[in-house]
């Protein structure tokens, strides 16, 4: 027996698929690239992910939330070195891309802190990043785990 009739299942399915599709390219006004991390040892639970964000669309764009699969929160985080070679983080409260600025996330710089991974991340891997802005604009960038040492 063969059935070729499409099923109200399937067709709804077919419908929600077309409808995720038209919301992901509705707002695409940030855009990611040169996502990257760097490999972390067995024990650490925090490592620090770098992108390059920037904001294609004529509106500013505020960024409302970072996470992760692999990490329990993500915070953005601000380091610096000092004279004397000491360095230094500190969170950083909020993030917002004027049209048409790019921001570089870098080390000894800003950069994405994954608080809580669950697993060590090894290299050549790739982590899942979401960023959620407002008018919930949401893109996923992959990060390549780097080598510990360059
Ligand atoms: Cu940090």
């Amino acid at each position: 027996m063969t059935n070729n009739r499409f099923s109200p299942g399937m067709l709804t399915a077919a419908v929600m698929t077309s409808l995720v599709a038209f919301a992901m390219t509705a707002r695409a006004d940030v855009q990611a690239a040169e996502g990257w991390s760097r490999a972390t040892v067995p024990g650490v639970s925090t490592a620090a992910g770098y992108v390059v964000l920037t904001n294609k669309g004529d509106n500013p764009r505020k960024l409302l939330r970072i996470s992760s699969p692999l990490a329990e929160s993500i915070m953005l985080h601000q380091s610096s070195v000092d004279a004397k070679g000491m360095a230094r983080m500190w969170p950083v409260a909020k993030l917002e891309l004027a049209p048409g600025q790019s921001i570089r996330f870098e080390p000894n710089g800003r950069h994405m802190m994954f608080m809580g991974i669950t697993k060590p991340f090894a290299v050549g891997a790739q982590v899942p990043l979401m960023l959620l802005f407002e008018d919930e604009e949401e893109i996923t960038v992959m990060l390549t785990v780097r080598p510990l040492v360059p």
